[in-house]
């Protein structure tokens, strides 16, 4: 039997009975602060019974009490009705499945725009699918370029591939990930894409280029456009680190790993899209890395029922908080996500359930800002406590997730189907059992149900590989971001070793709010277009002048306003995400 860390993470790291990490091919035995407490963590901070308006209560009643409220709201118009979820379990019960009671219903869905869609977007553009290098692959190159990708923090087990191995990690700032490469190339925020033009335009104009990328007179009409001396303004990057970025490319042939940040911020779409051009253009096949999800051929369409039926209203994520605030929903239903926190504009979510406007349903493990926010909370078990299947954006393996402890509260599939049923809700994608479900979604990838329940991790076959010579070329018409005011900082997040987005503070404890700057020390006000919160400065040399940077797992400042409600109304050209990154933000130092 085998278990799979089922949360937001590149590496989806396999265990055994004793929660031991198996020692196969990527995992290599080893696994991270997160994965060694997740024994200890399973114990804290749980939700173990359920709550209406605070009070103690049945799950059974709860349910009752869910069916009335979704009843009345549906007579009056289901679109009014919101179902929100991320990626706090990956598993394709725990996270997709679900989805189905409210497609039926008709209720609004987000764009589920926060994190990867914007990359996975812009390189579809250019390769018709965003799959790229399989873990196998990256044991074959000899050098990497971690773009916007701090992996010693964000996949420990893609980091450990390359150890040994000459690095250039390109970022706004001195990363763990940069201090331990070969060489650090500093950009401005939200510029990467004119740094990879003048790449691509070096590697044209040398004489440099090896591969064949279709349409490739328009890209050499286009880099032409661009003169070296203002692609080197613009970013803030040398002509001559440009020159010897283009030069490393050519003589080492790196594997490109582009972080998901890069889609968070400024022209970030069109950043992905040069970028990935670039391993093309030298000619690997396959050279670059951002997220395989949407390569195994997975069916998360037919998982969530979009065969059958589909939300009545997507609500853009960069305009989660504006639509609660303009009055366009009554009740939000929250699972797998802690939208308070992470999602653009979660202080209006606060004060519309304060106030009475909108009706907080969570279904959460543990006591999250929303689940302690909500009407009503409803226990869900943990990865531990229920069966699931598992996949990776990473590695090839599928994984049959099986519970090495007793289950508490209900999960997520046996909820949705037991409000449906109090509903009176017949239809057929509620009635279809969820294994047959898993079973048909898996099939396209190679993988039959029977099969991994028998072997436990089987290995899937990629559906969806690229072509090489795509049949389009969009290029980019980026925007600078322009100068800096006085006491102006450009806002970025990372990742922390010790959590995952909002997860594991049980364990390690609540992190304070600061922000790492070059010239700031003190409590400060941050102020953007979309409002202000207040945090610690602390002053770091490995932060530019110009940039600040918060951890993604520090997002509440020190009032208890989530740090969101300055970021993200700006949507991404590709997909719609929000610009969490880059935000253009004034300091003021109110305090020490
Ligand atoms: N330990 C740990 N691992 C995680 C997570 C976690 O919370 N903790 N979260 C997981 C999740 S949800 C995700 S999405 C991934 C994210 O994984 P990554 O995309 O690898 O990284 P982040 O940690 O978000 O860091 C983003 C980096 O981009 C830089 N950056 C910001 N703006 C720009 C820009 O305009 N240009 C460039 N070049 N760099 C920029 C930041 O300084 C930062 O170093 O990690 C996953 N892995
Ligand atoms: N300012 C800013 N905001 C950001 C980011 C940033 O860089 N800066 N990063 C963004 C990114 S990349 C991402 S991916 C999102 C992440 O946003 P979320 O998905 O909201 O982040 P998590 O903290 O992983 O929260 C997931 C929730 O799922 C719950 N959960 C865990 N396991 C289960 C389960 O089995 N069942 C159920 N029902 N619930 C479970 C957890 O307890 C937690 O409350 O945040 C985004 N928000
Ligand atoms: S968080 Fe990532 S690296 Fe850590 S145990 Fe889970 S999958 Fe592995
Ligand atoms: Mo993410």
């Amino acid at each position: 039997m085998v278990i799979a860390c089922t949360r937001d993470c590149y590496d989806t790291c396999i265990f055994n009975e004793n929660y031991k990490p198996l020692n196969i091919f990527p995992i290599n035995g080893f696994t991270c602060a997160r994965g060694r407490a997740d024994l200890i963590r399973n114990e804290k901070n749980r939700v173990t019974t359920a709550y209406i308006d605070g009070k103690e209560t049945t799950i059974d009643e709860a349910i009752k009490y869910v069916t009335k409220l979704l009843k009345e709201t549906m007579k009056k118009n289901p679109a009014r009705i919101l179902r929100t979820d991320y990626d706090g379990n990956q598993g394709l019960l725990t996270w997709y499945y679900p989805d189905r009671i409210f497609n039926v219903i008709g209720a609004s869905q987000t764009d589920r725009s926060i994190c990867s869609s914007e990359g996975h977007a812009a390189i579809r553009a250019h390769y018709g699918t965003s799959m790229g290098a399989l873990p196998e692959d990256f044991t074959k190159y000899r050098a990497a370029v971690f773009w916007a990708f701090p992996a010693s923090t964000s996949s420990p087990h893609i980091w450990a591939l390359f150890v040994k191995k000459p690095k250039v990690s390109i970022d706004v700032r001195v990363s763990d990930t940069a201090r331990k490469s070969d060489r650090a190339i500093i950009v401005r925020p939200g510029t990467d894409v004119y740094l990879a033009i003048g790449v691509i335009k070096v590697l044209i104009e040398e004489g440099l280029v090896e591969g064949k990328v279709r349409h490739f007179e328009e890209l050499v009409n286009y880099v032409r456009g661009f003169s070296l001396d203002y692609l080197s303004k613009v970013s803030g990057v040398g002509i001559s680190d440009i020159r010897w970025l283009a030069e490393f490319y050519h003589e080492y042939k790196p594997l490109t790993l582009i972080g998901f940040a890069l889609g968070r911020s400024q022209n970030g779409g069109d950043a992905i899209g040069m970028i990935s051009l670039i391993p093309a253009l030298i000619g690997l096949e396959r050279g670059y890395y951002y997220s395989n999800s949407l390569g195994w051929g997975l069916d998360f369409d037919y998982l969530r029922g979009l065969h059958m039926a589909r939300s009545s209203r997507v609500i853009p994520m960069a305009e989660f908080g504006d639509y609660i605030e303009r009055g366009e929903v009554d009740i939000i239903y929250a699972w797998n996500e802690n939208p308070v926190v992470t999602l653009p504009g979660g202080d209006k979510l606060i004060k519309a359930v304060r106030e009475g406007r909108v009706t907080l349903i969570v279904h959460d493990p543990y006591w999250s800002e929303t689940a302690k926010l909500a009407n009503v909370v409803i226990p869900a078990p943990t990865f531990l406590e229920k069966y699931d299947v598992v996949y990776s954006y990473w590695h090839d393996y599928l994984i049959y997730n099986e519970p090495i402890k007793p289950p508490r509260g209900i999960a997520e599939v046996d909820l949705v189907r037991r409000l449906a049923k109090e509903l009176g809700i017949t239809h057929p994608l509620l009635l279809e059992d969820p294994w047959d479900a898993v079973d048909r979604a898996i099939r396209p990838a190679g993988v039959t149900l029977e099969e991994l329940r028998v072997r436990k991790i089987v290995k899937m076959k990629p559906k969806y590989l690229p072509t090489n010579e795509p049949d389009a070329l969009p290029l980019p018409n980026p925007t600078e971001p322009g100068e800096l005011g006085p006491n102006e900082v450009r806002l970025v997040f990372t990742s922390h070793p010790l959590y995952t987005n909002t997860q594991f503070r049980e364990v390690y404890g609540n992190l304070e709010p600061v922000v790492y700057t070059h010239d700031y020390e003190g409590i400060v006000v941050l102020e953007s277009e979309f409002g202000s919160v207040r945090v610690r400065a602390v002053r770091d040399g490995n932060v530019p002048p110009g940039v600040a940077l918060i951890y993604k797992s520090s997002l509440i400042d020190l009032d208890g306003k989530p740090i969101n409600s300055i970021t993200g109304r700006i949507k991404g050209k590709y997909a719609g995400t929000p610009m969490l990154n880059g935000v253009r933000v004034r300091v003021k130092v109110v305090g020490n």
